[in-house]
C-alpha cells in the first residue's frame, strides 16, 4: 500500500548560525548567534514524535560527517588553514533540511512505475553544495530495492537544482497518477534564483514523467526578492489542494487554470496580498508548513510557533480552518533553532510517495527508536555552540563522536 511517509532530517551537532545563506533573511539575521544544537535535534524529534502520534509514517535522514574535511582537501585546506567562511562551510548542519535532500516522483507518476529519486545538487550556495554525495549515499540505502525505486545522482551542476522545496505534486490520491509541478526561478531582484529551469526539466526527463502531465512554473521575483529563497516558503501542495500565497507565481491563473484542467479535482486556497504581506509570509513561514492528510480524514497544516505569533497570518489561519475548505486544523510546532536559519517545518522532511515495507527499516521511526535517537541527542549533542568555537578542535571532536554513537543507536555503522 502506498503512503505518504516524510524523513525528516535529524539535526546534525554542528548546527550553527554562520550566515551562509544570502536571499535567505534569517540566515543573515541571525549571523554570529550562538546555536543551540542539541535544543535544535530535540525540537525536531518532537515535530515527529507528535506525527506519528497522528497517525503518520515517520522516516529519518541521517547528518552527515561534519566538519567536512574530504571536501575542505578538495580545496587544499583543513580546519586549521581555512578561512573562517570555509570553515563554517565544513561545519554546517544544512543536510537538516530535508526538502533539499532530492526531488521525488512517486511510482503512479513515471514510466517505469517505479518511485524516482533525483538527488539536489544544490550547487548555489558553498556550503550546500557538498552535500550530495553523502545524500547520494543514504538514499541509496535507504531505497536500495531496484524493484520499487531508481535513486539518481545530481543533475550536472550546470545547473541549480534545490530539490522538493521547489516541486510540488497535485492527485487525487496519493496512488493516483499526479500532475507535477516544477517551479524555477530566473530573477530575485538583489537574490539569487537557486532553481533552474534546465534542472527541472532534466530531472523530469530522468523521472520518465508524461509531459502532459508536468507544469514548470516560474517563480515571481517579487518573492524571491522578499526572502522566498525556495518556493516552499510560499506555497505548499497536498493531494489536490495547493495552498499558495497570491505573488508567489509569476504567472499564477496560467498555473491555476492549468492545474484545473489536468486535475478538475483540485481545490486553490490563495492567500491575498493584502490580508498577509510577502514580509509576514516569509517571517511567520504559514507557507513551510506541512500540509497532511489525516488518517481520521481532513487536512491539517503543521506550522511553526512564528505563524502563531504573527497577528494577521494568524487571523487569517483562523478564518481558514473555521470556512468549509479542505484544511481543517491548525497544528503549531516549535522549531525554533531551525526557523532562525531559515528552515520550517516543510524544509526539515522530505515526502516520499511509497509501501513502507519496500524501505530500509533503518531508516524509518517509531516512538521507541525516538526515544532511543533523542537519549543519544542529549547524551552527546553540543549544547551550544559560539561561532569562535568552530576553529576549537575540541568542538570538531564532539561532532564527529555524535554522530558515530547516532549510527551505532541506529544500526547504521555502514554510513561511518
Ligand atoms: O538553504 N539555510 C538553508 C535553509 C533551507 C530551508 N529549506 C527549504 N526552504 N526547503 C538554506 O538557505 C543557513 C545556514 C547558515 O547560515 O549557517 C542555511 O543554509
Amino acid at each position: 500500500m502506498l503512503a505518504e511517509i516524510n524523513f525528516d532530517g535529524i539535526v546534525g551537532p554542528s548546527h550553527n548560525y554562520a550566515g551562509l545563506s544570502h536571499g535567505n533573511i534569517a540566515s543573515t539575521i541571525h549571523l554570529g548567534d550562538t546555536s543551540y544544537p542539541r535544543r535544535a535535534a530535540l525540537e525536531g524529534v518532537a515535530k515527529m514524535r507528535a506525527n506519528i502520534r497522528r497517525g503518520l509514517p515517520q522516516g529519518v535522514l541521517l547528518p552527515h560527517r561534519r566538519p567536512n574535511m574530504a571536501w575542505l582537501a578538495t580545496l587544499q585546506a583543513d580546519i586549521a588553514g581555512a578561512s573562517e567562511q570555509l570553515r563554517a562551510a565544513a561545519f554546517s548542519a544544512s543536510p537538516m533540511w530535508a526538502a533539499n535532500a532530492a526531488t521525488v516522483s512517486p511510482a503512479p507518476d513515471t514510466a517505469d512505475g517505479r518511485c524516482h529519486l533525483t538527488v539536489a545538487n544544490l550547487r548555489t550556495m558553498p556550503h550546500r553544495s557538498h552535500e550530495w554525495p553523502e545524500t547520494l549515499e543514504q538514499l541509496k540505502l535507504a531505497f536500495g530495492d531496484e524493484r520499487h525505486f531508481r535513486v539518481h545522482p545530481p543533475v550536472w551542476p550546470a545547473f541549480g537544482d534545490e530539490g522538493a522545496a521547489n516541486h510540488m505534486r497535485l492527485t487525487a490520491r496519493h496512488d493516483a497518477p499526479g500532475v507535477e509541478v516544477f517551479v524555477y526561478g530566473v530573477r530575485g531582484k538583489s537574490f539569487p534564483a537557486r532553481q533552474h529551469v534546465e534542472a527541472c526539466r532534466a530531472v523530469a526527463r530522468f523521472h520518465g514523467l508524461g509531459p502532459e502531465r508536468t507544469l514548470f512554473v516560474q517563480q515571481s521575483e517579487t518573492a524571491i526578492g522578499a526572502g522566498a529563497f525556495h518556493n516552499d516558503v510560499v506555497a505548499v501542495a497536498n493531494e489536490n489542494v495547493l495552498f499558495a500565497h497570491e505573488q508567489a507565481f509569476d504567472e499564477p491563473q496560467q498555473l491555476y487554470a492549468d492545474l484545473r484542467r489536468l486535475l478538475p479535482e483540485v481545490e486553490i486556497v490563495e492567500v491575498p496580498a493584502d490580508r498577509v504581506s510577502l514580509a509576514d509570509a516569509v517571517k511567520s513561514y504559514l507557507f513551510n508548513a506541512q500540509l497532511v492528510t489525516l488518517p481520521e480524514g481532513g487536512m491539517a497544516l503543521i506550522l511553526p510557533e512564528e505563524a502563531r505569533e504573527t497577528a494577521p497570518v494568524w487571523a487569517w489561519l483562523q478564518e481558514l480552518v473555521s470556512g468549509n475548505g479542505p484544511i481543517r486544523e491548525l497544528i503549531v510546532v516549535d522549531v525554533r533553532q531551525s526557523m532562525a536559519n531559515g528552515g520550517g517545518p516543510a524544509c526539515l522532511r522530505l515526502r516520499v510517495v511509497a509501501d513502507p515495507g519496500t524501505i530500509d527499516p533503518r531508516f524509518l521511526v517509531d516512538e521507541t527508536k525516538l526515544d532511543r535517537i533523542e537519549d543519544c541527542i542529549e547524551r552527546h549533542w553540543p549544547e551550544s555552540i559560539a561561532p569562535a568555537q568552530l576553529a576549537d578542535p575540541a568542538l570538531a571532536e564532539q561532532v564527529i563522536g555524535a554522530r558515530t554513537a547516532l549510527l551505532n543507536v541506529l544500526d547504521l555503522t555502514v554510513l561511518a
